[in-house]
């Protein structure tokens, strides 16, 4: 049986349970096999600081059966391929914000040297029959910098966000350079059909690509397989992460907290693709049109510290939390808040009492790959009394969860009609749609992603080329 390689920007040890889903099923994966994870550290090393030389050491940690290889970054490599192209300009434009994108020339050097790095750094740690996946944004040339190292493995890709359709990706620099990168796999994988569609349009107008049938393209003289693999969540485990002491006390506590009212839910990153103000006007909408939920709502809002270095950040934090206080200036009663908004990360053993002691979650971004709370907050409910998913159009997971309350996040009125039908649903209803969708889950889930994904590329069909990848 091969060994699995995943390479992520970040890695995390698959044995402490906050690390959460995906990393717990990739552990799972990685233990069967024995495997290796790589990926940066975390730690950035300073000017002045030992060893800012281009190629700092590795530091290995035995995780149970799983190997962790990681390494640091230097802070000019950190702030251009970390800061710059990744979360500068990929972010915002696989989430079409081109007006947050920075353009900034040397950004994509600084992308494609830590992609080297990692690339010079894992080659000699590879096995001939080793079975690669790299996930995400971050990574996106690093199997064309590991053919050109003359690695032959199999190479799988998953993008967990977006792909915009071809003329908002067209606006980034090197864009045709990003997409050549991806012929170096064997198989790329996206979270929605939207994305998988928009990739073969791109590669048919942009790069004339011959469609081979069976999502199998042939262009720069190769052949990568492309699909997509909505990403799921370990229902078993959300599910006894819910019934475990601290999410019933969670769960408890809320409900006595709040007997008088119904919880409507929010839990997101703060990040400016999470349509965060917008679904705060939907509320105060919800809040100015129909007065009987005065007293009767109360919306717990927590938005997790996200890339705080980046300044698009600061901006929506400033944001969110004048919107917030404006609404509960205006309808806050003595014994009332409207809104609760903390900034903090929840435990993540907390995180399904909250949810289960909701009537409804909102989640509304304005694009997401696909947004794994709307799956959790399905896992956590009450089959015999469940509350109700608001869910906007524009998540990846709308496409598989069509019973939510589907919503476009820009349309204010429309955002809190819905909520408001959310919070008066019928019992009956409730478990209908909450019946649909659990199902959807439980065959949907992690397991399965990890498993089709990876049966998919070890039959992917690879060719070879001696093509010279990545001219930038
Ligand atoms: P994210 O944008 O980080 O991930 P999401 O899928 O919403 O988004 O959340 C990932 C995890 O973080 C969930 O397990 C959630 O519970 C947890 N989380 C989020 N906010 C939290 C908070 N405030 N406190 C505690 N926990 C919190 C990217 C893509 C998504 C895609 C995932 C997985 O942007 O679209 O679903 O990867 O592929």
């Amino acid at each position: 049986m091969s060994r699995l390689v995943v390479v992520s920007n970040r890695v995390a040890d698959p044995r402490k349970t906050s690390a959460g889903g995906l990393a717990v099923a990739l552990a799972e994966v990685l233990n069967n096999t024995g495997g290796l994870w790589f990926g940066w550290s975390g730690k950035i090393i300073e000017p002045s600081g030992e060893g800012t030389h281009r190629d700092p050491p590795l530091h290995t940690h035995q995780a149970g059966p799983v190997k962790l290889v990681t390494l640091d970054l230097n802070r000019e490599d950190h702030d251009a391929y970390y800061l710059g192209y990744s979360n500068g300009v990929l972010w915002p434009v696989f989430h079409y914000r081109l007006d947050l994108a920075d353009f900034d020339a040397g950004y994509i050097a600084g992308y494609r040297r830590v992609n080297q790095l990692f690339a010079r750094k894992l080659a000699p740690l590879l096995r001939e029959d080793d079975i690669i996946w790299v996930h995400d944004y971050h990574l996106i040339p690093l199997a064309a910098e590991l053919r050109a190292l003359g690695c032959n493995q199999r190479i799988g890709f998953f993008l967990h966000i977006p792909l915009p359709p071809p003329l908002i990706l067209a606006a980034i620099p090197g864009h045709d350079w990003l997409i050549r990168a991806l012929f170096a796999y064997d198989l790329v994988g996206f979270q929605s059909n939207a994305d998988h569609s928009h990739f073969c349009s791109y590669v048919q107008t942009e790069a004339h690509a011959q469609n081979l049938g069976e999502g199998r393209w042939r262009a720069f003289n190769r052949t990568v397989q492309a699909g997509a693999f909505p990403i799921g969540i370990d229902v078993e485990e959300f599910t006894a992460l819910t019934n475990a002491p601290e999410g019933r006390d969670m769960y408890e506590r809320m409900r006595r907290e709040y007997s008088r009212r119904k919880l409507l839910v929010g839990v997101d990153r703060l990040d400016y693709s999470k349509g965060l103000p917008q679904r705060m006007r939907a509320f105060r909408e919800l809040l100015t049109r129909n007065p009987e939920t005065h007293r009767s709502a109360t919306l717990i809002q927590i938005a997790s510290p996200s890339r705080e270095d980046v300044s698009a950040y600061g901006d929506i934090l400033h944001e969110l939390e004048s919107l917030c206080g404006s609404i509960n200036g205006n309808f806050g009663e003595l014994d009332w808040m409207p809104v609760r908004y903390m900034h903090r990360t929840v435990a993540r053993a907390r995180l399904p009492g909250l949810y289960r002691a909701s009537r409804v979650a909102l989640v509304t971004p304005l694009r997401d790959g696909m947004n794994l709370v709307a799956k959790e907050f399905v896992v956590a409910q009450d089959p015999q009394d469940p509350g109700v998913l608001v869910l906007s159009r524009f998540a990846g997971a709308a496409e598989q969860m069509p019973e939510a309350l589907l919503v476009n996040p820009y349309d204010t009125e429309a955002t809190a009609s819905a909520i408001h039908l959310a919070l008066q649903m019928p019992l009956e209803e409730r478990r209908e749609r909450h019946e649909a969708l659990i199902k959807t889950m439980r065959r949907f889930d992690v397991h399965w992603w990890c498993d089709t994904f990876l049966e998919t590329l070890a039959k992917a069909q690879a060719e070879e080329t001696g093509t010279p990848w990545l001219r930038l």
